[in-house]
């Protein structure tokens, strides 16, 4: 019988060559950095920061117009004009309102006119007074040509009974209420003449 023993020869193994390979250099990629926490830092703060600072500005835009209480203004045209001495005693009231676009909306209510005035002019006057004709002076605006005239539509038809109530929109240049608080509006007869004037005052 043949004993088989194991070879158990020390020096046999052959693995011994211990493969000192990890020479070999952390390879880091500086060429693509994927760079993640800087793509969010976009997300969190830029983007936040960008919409608000459009939001600023887009309220800055509207800020203004809420910061004018009034865009109304109100004529009383109980009033004669200075120095009228016929016997048309007008009275009522001019509502005017400023648009956004830049027009003035002209709207009356008034009784007491001539009968059946055609076309008949009523406007809003340079003139801050209704105490002295020198100072009531002629139509209010900074546009090139006037608009107060019936070409413009700035005019009123009264009926049967001397009563008329309507509105027109012009542009006059001056679109804002506090360039037309306290200026005269004057509402004419059929031949011009000026019958009653009322000063504008901001709406309460
Ligand atoms: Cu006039």
């Amino acid at each position: 019988m043949t004993d088989y023993k194991q070879n158990q020869d020390p020096n046999s193994s052959s693995d011994d060559v211990e493969v000192e390979d990890q020479h070999s250099m952390p390879s880091y990629p500086d060429e693509n950095p994927p760079r993640p926490k800087n793509k969010s830092l976009w997300m969190v703060i830029i983007v936040p920061m960008f919409v608000l600072v459009i939001g600023m500005i887009v309220a800055a835009k509207f800020m203004p117009q809420a910061e004018v209480k009034t865009k109304k203004a109100v004529a009383s045209m109980n009033e004669r004009y200075p120095g009228y001495t016929g016997d048309i005693s007008p009275s009522g009231t001019v509502i005017t309102t400023f648009l956004p676009q830049g027009n003035i909306q002209f709207a009356y209510d008034l009784q007491g006119l001539e009968p059946n005035c055609v076309d008949c002019g009523i406007h809003i006057h340079e003139g801050t007074t209704c105490d002295d004709a020198e100072e009531v002076g002629g139509h209010y605006y900074s546009v090139g040509e006037d608009p107060w005239t019936s070409m413009g539509g700035a005019v009123y038809n009264s009926d049967a009974n001397g009563e008329a109530a309507g509105s027109f929109t012009l542009k006059s240049g001056y679109d804002t209420c506090k360039e037309n608080l306290g200026h005269a509006v004057v509402a004419h007869s059929q031949n011009g003449t000026r019958l009653s004037c009322g000063i504008l005052t901001a709406e309460s």
